[in-house]
Parts: C-alpha cells; sequence; structure tokens
C-alpha cells in the first residue's frame, strides 16, 4: 500500500506513535509518505520505503499568522497526486483533519478518491479540540473522515462525550517495539547517574501543566528521607524552568538531573528502577508504556486511559490526581522489597507485550485494507 502519514514532527506521544507506525508498515513493504513541517524525531537513517515531504509555510508581510492548514493541504494534494498515495492517514486531529478534508475535496474535483483516517490522540479532544474555537471544525472534519480512531476506550468515550461524532470510532491502541526496549543496563551510565547504587526515579514528558510533573518532585523528595535514590527528568516544556527552581529550594537537589530531550529512552529506561506519571489527565500514557517493555514499573494516577495500560497492583500502582503520599508509599512498596520489585518489573514487561508493535500495526493495516 502507498500511504501518506500526517503527524507533529516533535518529541510528542501522537509523532512518536505515528512515526513508530509509518516505520513498522514500511519494514512490512508499504511505502510510506510523512508530510510534516520538519523530519520527525524518530525518523533517521535511510529506508527505502520511506518518503518524506516537508510543508513550507511561505511567510508573507501580510501574514501575522502563517496559513499552515493552506500549506499542509496544498502539499497533500502535490504528494497524493505524484506520488500515488491511496490513503491519508492523520495523527491529531487539529489542523491535520481539516487540512486533510480540504485535500480530499479538490482531490475529488480531480476524479480521485482518497480516504482519510483520523487517529484521535488526546489533547486534540480533552483540551484543544474542545474550545469554542476550534470544535465546529474540529466535529465536522471527524464526520468527514472516512474512519476515526482513538488511542484507548477513554478517549473514545470522551470523544463521544464531547463531540456530535456521527460514526463508529474504532479504539486502536498504542504500541512498543518491545525487542527495542527492554535492553541490558550500560553500567557505564548506570555508575555516573548512581554512583553508589542508589534507586533511580524517572520522570519524561512535555513539562505541561497536565502533567503535574511538580507531584514528581513531592514524590521524590519523600523517596528519597527514606532511601538513598536519584530522579532524572527527560524532556523539556512551558513548565520546565519552574520545576527546576522547586527542585533547587529543596535539599535534595544534589540528586535530580535533567537529561533535556532524549532519542535514546531505551538506555535512560534500562537503568531507571521506577517510571512515575502523576499526570491529570493521559489518554493513554505511552511514555508509561515504554518504560513497562524496559521492564520498569509505573507510579501513576488513575486518569483517563492511564486504567487501560497500567495496572494496579500487578504492573505498578495508580492513585487519584494529586495524592502524593500514595504515590510516594506505593514507590517506596516498591523499592524497599526486592522479591515484589522483582515480580512487578516482569509483569511490567507481561503487560507491555499485550501492546506489542506486531499485535497492533496488523489493526491498522486491516483498517487501511477497508478503504483501498
Ligand atoms: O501531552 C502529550 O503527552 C502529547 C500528546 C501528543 O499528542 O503528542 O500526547 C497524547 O498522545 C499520546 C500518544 O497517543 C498519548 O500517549 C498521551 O497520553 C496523550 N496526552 C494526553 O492525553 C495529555
Amino acid at each position: 500500500m502507498n500511504i501518506g502519514i500526517v503527524c507533529y514532527p516533535t518529541f510528542g506521544g501522537s509523532g512518536v506513535l505515528a512515526t513508530e507506525l509509518g516505520k513498522a508498515l514500511a519494514d512490512k513493504g508499504h511505502n510510506i509518505h510523512f508530510i510534516t513541517y520538519q523530519q520527525p524525531v524518530r525518523l533517521s537513517g535511510f529506508h527505502a520505503n520511506i518518503f518524506y515531504h516537508e510543508v513550507r509555510v511561505p511567510t508573507y508581510p501580510l501574514f501575522d499568522y502563517p496559513p499552515y492548514e493552506t500549506a499542509l493541504a496544498s502539499t497533500m494534494v502535490d504528494v497524493i497526486l505524484n506520488n500515488n498515495v491511496e490513503l491519508l492517514h492523520v495523527h491529531y486531529a487539529i489542523p491535520h483533519a481539516s487540512a486533510a478534508f480540504m485535500a480530499k475535496q479538490i482531490l475529488a474535483k480531480q476524479g480521485i478518491k482518497i480516504p482519510v483516517i483520523t487517529t484521535l490522540h488526546g489533547t486534540d479532544i480533552t483540551l484543544v479540540g474542545r474550545d469554542k474555537t476550534y470544535s465546529p471544525v474540529v466535529t465536522f472534519s471527524m464526520n468527514e473522515s472516512d474512519a476515526i480512531t482513538a488511542v484507548s476506550k477513554n478517549l473514545r468515550d470522551e470523544t463521544y462525550r464531547n463531540f456530535k461524532i456521527e460514526k463508529d470510532i474504532e479504539v486502536i491502541y498504542n504500541f512498543v517495539d518491545v525487542k527495542r526496549f527492554n535492553r541490558k543496563p550500560i553500567a557505564a551510565f548506570k555508575k555516573v547517574i548512581s554512583p553508589n547504587d542508589e534507586k533511580i526515579l524517572l520522570h519524561a514528558s512535555n513539562f505541561r501543566k497536565v502533567k503535574r510533573v511538580e507531584d514528581v518532585v513531592k514524590v521524590f523528595i519523600n523517596v528519597s528521607k527514606k532511601i538513598p535514590s536519584k530522579l532524572l527528568f527527560v524532556g523539556d516544556g512551558p513548565e520546565r524552568s519552574a520545576i527546576e527552581r522547586l527542585c533547587r529550594e529543596s535539599d535534595v537537589h544534589n540528586d535530580i538531573r535533567f537529561l533535556g530531550k532524549q532519542e535514546q529512552m531505551e538506555d535512560i529506561l534500562a537503568v531507571s528502577d521506577v517510571f512515575i506519571l502523576p499526570s491529570e489527565y493521559e489518554s493513554f500514557g505511552l511514555a508509561a508504556l515504554e518504560a513497562m517493555a524496559a521492564e520498569v514499573p509505573v507510579i501513576s494516577t488513575n486518569a483517563g486511559g492511564l486504567t487501560e495500560i497500567n495496572v494496579n497492583g500487578y504492573s505498578g500502582f495508580l492513585s487519584n490526581v494529586g495524592d502524593v503520599e500514595d504515590m510516594s508509599k506505593n514507590t517506596l512498596t516498591l523499592l524497599t522489597d526486592e522479591k515484589k520489585f522483582l515480580q512487578y518489573k516482569s509483569n511490567a514487561l507481561s503487560q507491555a507485550k499485550k501492546f506489542d508493535i506486531h499485535i497492533i500495526v496488523p489493526e491498522y493495516e486491516a483498517l487501511y485494507k477497508k478503504f483501498i
């Protein structure tokens, strides 16, 4: 199949998932055309079946806001016409679904029928898409898509709750390449991070308010009162400088390291003991799934789709949003009982295997086949 994939090229979960999907489909022999404004971060090296088409957004003195959506729709038309693309798969509704609708209409005038699949990822529905500035266009373009998928049951239900959707939303869970994430720790790296074999807590996110990163710091302060430990932060975003300030004001600031944006998450996960995700909402929580694939138990909230991924008392623990004391207690339960910890590590891996790339990618292929 010749598939066009549209996504955000950044470190965000939707872009990561879309890029990994494209790479997996290319490995299976399909031709994949990425249409984005930058090379996606997880797309490196050369693959015979992968093509990258940049969306150029020319500026003009009149444009206070360069019309990205128009540029995107025009690039979609150009790529489809010149590469025999048979289907467009857009990740994140805004503005990808409406740009795809526009491209579809332009091509229809030329007698070309191009199916559009929209995959909803989370904030496109729960935060941004619900805003009345966007919601009429989001609702319309979802309904005009040939198929809609959501990355969890929770997100599907939230979409039905917040928008007037006239068709079925299929749940296709996010996935992880378990083989890639299940790595041996690099001893030299571990030694640098925890020279005296301290326990390592990890958090990775885009440091938005919805992630409640301050709760990670609070949990770490509680945990390090009881056992020697280190905290690693991966990622960057609007809340990062406030979090750095919070850390600097605490007694444990020397035990906290900010690693910034990282491409080799598997190496960082391999040295980590526990992954902390105290989000106010996650439609899925791809970062938690990647942690579980690396045998790292997850301490998370029970918000949104996290309950479908992390199993309380099995692959980790779930707490109410903001219940720092419970999250601290659960972290200590794992880190002070070696037998239990090893059991949870193995459970985390078993749970991640249910979302393995080899199980989920065929679900997308089957969906594409219905329309091509
Ligand atoms: O908030 C983020 O983490 C970024 C956002 C995105 O679209 O890049 O993530 C959303 O999509 C991910 C991939 O499907 C999910 O794993 C995240 O849970 C979801 N974020 C939220 O719902 C807040």
